[in-house]
């Protein structure tokens, strides 16, 4: 039932360095790494992963983070974990993003491990910053050894890979404002181009009678649920909605929020030839979300007869909190900053159409809100022609992006500001490039002109890769 990754992932011999398992059920914990953070690092990676238990058996439960080499969790405003997959022999297994939810299968269900399965550790970890660094992927692991009694009252579990962009090294799509609905946006509901290739990625056909289990789902911020549905002889019944759950006073703008997961006596009967789909809501009334994500986990026990029929059946539907607020996810951001408020700027050097303001060592040249020099006023520009960035950085794999936020545009970095609330929208996307698959979010190109119809007036941007970034530019009458 695994569908092959449609990535080419280096494949290594696992040698195994974890601590034995003993006869009991354990909690293990790895440290992977230490990880090198280059300054302003946004790749994806995919190493050989041989941090994994010695002896077969079962995990039942995983729990995701990233610490320091002191053992010290990072402000998600500094380093975060944009995602971690461990993949299990070419399939997406467990996952982490920067929510940090964790995996705890209901009692009696175990992932069947063996210490032959290859392991590769894909993950994305953020500098927001221009500081190196160096940080710990963390995991601990529930662990049954198969020798243990317990583990012969276990059923085995599979992981569905459920992903509205299943089959892309890097699943993204974006949420904008004018693509919403009453200030919502589902995919791939709302978006007619979703699946143009004719491939329903969000979908899976199940292939063996049995149970699901566990769910829970993916977001970035601005994301609200993800919903999974089942369909049988053309009928369609809903199964769950994994919430998130905003600890941000702001609301549904930032990490600060935990998912909610099934219930522990969630358990769905599925049928051969049932199918699941997936979808992503995101709010988009106070922003556009770029490079969202919207990714629901399933776990499947085949041949286990013990689910209700979801069409006729009592299915507990009410979701469980996976944790609550955590300390890394304190700095809002928003409060008064030092930064000039670019409306009140005198008017920097005039662009000549094709001329280039370029982004070097993190500063925009011309008009970057942190250069209390002439050449931090905002250029300008006469109506109808464009300015081009060329970010120079990608030179050094940093990539940077210019993103209407909202004048004045100068507060306090944190995890909720800013954000891409601008007047009117306009993305660069990550200017950048580098090989694939690791350059994934990189947009392959280092140049982007702005918008040619923006009205007169004074336009404000930030970095999504680098909050801290801030720059304006002005639009004058022909
Ligand atoms: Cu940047």
């Amino acid at each position: 039932m695994r569908r092959p990754l449609l990535i080419a992932l280096a494949v290594a011999v696992a040698s195994a360095l974890a601590p034995a398992a003993g006869a009991s059920a354990k909690t293990i914990t790895y440290r992977y790494g230490p990880i090198d953070v280059a300054p302003g690092q946004n790749t994806i990676a995919f190493e050989p992963n041989d941090l994994k238990p010695t002896v077969p058996g079962y995990i039942t439960g995983f729990r995701p983070n990233l610490t320091y080499l002191n053992g010290k969790v990072p402000g998600v405003d500094v380093v975060h974990l944009h995602h971690g997959v461990w993949i299990v022999d070419n399939y997406p297994t467990y996952a982490a993003g920067e929510e940090k939810t964790n995996i705890e299968l209901p009692p009696g269900y175990g992932y069947r491990y063996d210490p032959g399965q290859v392991w590769v550790m894909n993950h994305m970890v953020h500098n927001l910053t221009p500081t190196p660094t160096k940080v710990y992927l963390t995991y601990e692991l529930d662990f049954v050894p198969a020798s243990s009694p317990k583990a012969r009252r276990l059923r085995d579990v599979d992981t569905i890979w459920m992903d509205v962009r299943y089959g892309n090294v890097y699943p993204v799509f974006d949420a904008l404002r004018a693509d919403g609905r009453d200030g919502r946006f589902t995919y791939p509901d709302h978006d007619p181009d979703a699946y143009a290739d004719g491939f329903r990625r969000n979908r899976w056909t199940i292939d063996r009678d049995g149970t699901l289990v566990y769910a829970v789902g993916h977001l970035h911020p601005g994301g609200l649920w993800t919903d999974l549905t089942l369909t049988r002889d053309g009928r369609t019944v809903h199964l769950f909605r994994s919430r998130a759950k905003y600890f941000e006073p702001a609301g549904a703008v930032s990490w600060d929020v935990a998912m909610t997961n099934t219930p522990p006596d969630w358990r769905v009967a599925v049928r051969k030839g049932d199918v699941l789909e997936v979808s992503g809501t995101y709010d988009v009334s106070k922003a556009s979300w770029y490079e969202s994500m919207a990714i629901m986990p399933v776990a499947f026990a085949p041949g286990d007869p013990s689910g209700v029929d979801p069409f006729s059946g009592r299915l507990n539907r009410r979701g469980v909190l996976n944790h609550g607020h955590l300390p890394e996810n304190d700095n809002h951001g928003g409060g008064p900053g030092g930064l000039p408020d670019p409306r009140r700027l005198r008017s920097g050097t005039t662009i000549t159409q094709g001329a280039e303001v370029t982004i070097d060592g993190f500063l925009y040249a011309l008009g970057d809100l942190s250069n209390p020099l002439a050449a931090g006023r905002p250029p300008v520009v006469r109506q109808g022609e464009s300015i081009t960035f060329r970010n120079l950085d990608d030179a050094r794999e940093v990539w940077h992006t210019i993103t209407a936020c909202k004048a004045p545009c100068n507060r306090r970095t944190g995890i909720a500001y800013p954000i891409a609330d601008g007047e009117v929208d306009f993305d660069s996307g990550e200017l950048g490039t580098g090989p694939l698959p690791r350059a994934a979010a990189a947009a392959q190109r280092t140049t982007w002109q702005t918008p040619a119809d923006l009205s007169p007036g004074t336009y404000t941007y930030f970095c999504r890769v680098h909050p801290f970034m801030r720059g304006a530019f002005r639009v004058v009458p022909r």
